[in-house]
Parts: structure tokens; sequence; C-alpha cells
């Protein structure tokens, strides 16, 4: 068993996809533990992103994240991070498979709707970023 962090996107959520995604991941073995809506700040969104801080899209893409509401979730279930990361398909859109969270549903690069974790190293750090102990429900 392994858990990894997902996010619905302000785009997601604009979008009203926030019951679709999750539904492919409950229908593809992965099972919601915890889950909050939150409004990140400028900061917040820098702090998650924090890896990101060279890169020329970490101020926009910053400012996007904290644009609105998204919907923060842990998912559990075998090889859930490799698994959430096939069912979101590739950053760009334009790239992912068919049949994927961002091929369906994303129509930019950087509002691609969802966010999941890369490894076990960022799922543990990004699930601390959110979310005690109490809140998760495993
Ligand atoms: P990932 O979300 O597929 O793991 P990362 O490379 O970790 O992709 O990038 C984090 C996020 O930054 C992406 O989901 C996307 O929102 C944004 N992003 C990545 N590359 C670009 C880009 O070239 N232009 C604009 N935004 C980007
Ligand atoms: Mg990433």
């Amino acid at each position: 068993m392994e858990r990894t962090l997902s996010i619905v996107k302000p785009d997601g959520v604009e979008k009203g996809v926030i019951g679709e995604v999750i539904k492919r991941f409950e229908n593809n073995g992965l099972k919601v533990v915890a889950m909050k809506m939150v409004r990140m700040s400028k900061e917040q969104a820098k702090g998650f992103y924090y890896v990101h801080r060279e890169r020329p899209f970490y101020d926009s893409l910053t400012d996007f994240m904290s644009s609105g509401p998204a919907v923060v979730m842990i998912l559990e279930g075998e090889n859930a991070i490799a698994r959430n990361r096939e069912l979101m398909g590739a950053t760009d859109y334009r790239e992912a498979a068919e049949g994927t969270i961002r091929r369906d549903f994303a129509t930019d690069i950087e509002r691609n709707i969802v966010h999941g974790s890369d490894g076990a190293d960022t799922a543990a750090f990004e699930i601390a970023y959110f979310f005690n102990e109490l809140e998760i429900c495993g």
C-alpha cells in the first residue's frame, strides 16, 4: 500500500470536474483517505512548488495555484504514486495519452487540471504540507 497527494487544481474546480476526477481514481484502485478544499495563498503555493523555484513558469504557476479553491486529497492503493500519474497523463495535455484526465480536460500546459506526487519523497513532503495524521482516515 502506498499513498500519494492529488490536487484538483483551480481550473479543475472551475470546470466542474472534481467528481469526474475522483470517479476515475475510485474506479482504478485508488481510495481517498483524506480530502479538503483549500484556497492557497501565493506564499503557500510557492512553498508547495519550491522545487520549481528556478523554473521560468514558477511565478505564473504559483499565481494560478493561488487563484481559486483547489481540492487536495490523499490517495491510497497499490503503486498509488505511479497509478495516479498514469491516470493524470503527461504534464502537457497535448502529449497525454487518450483517456487520461489531462488529455480529456486540460486546455493549457499550466492549467492542467490535476497535480500528483512524482515519487515517494515528494509524496511524503506534499502529504505533510496539507494534512496532519488526525486528518487521514487510512
Ligand atoms: P507535473 O505536474 O506533471 O508533475 P511538473 O514538471 O512537476 O509537472 O510541473 C509542475 C506544474 O507546473 C505542471 O503541472 C504545470 O501546471 C506547470 N508547468 C510545467 N511545465 C510548464 C511549462 O512549460 N509552462 C507552464 N507551466 C508549466
Ligand atoms: Mg511534478
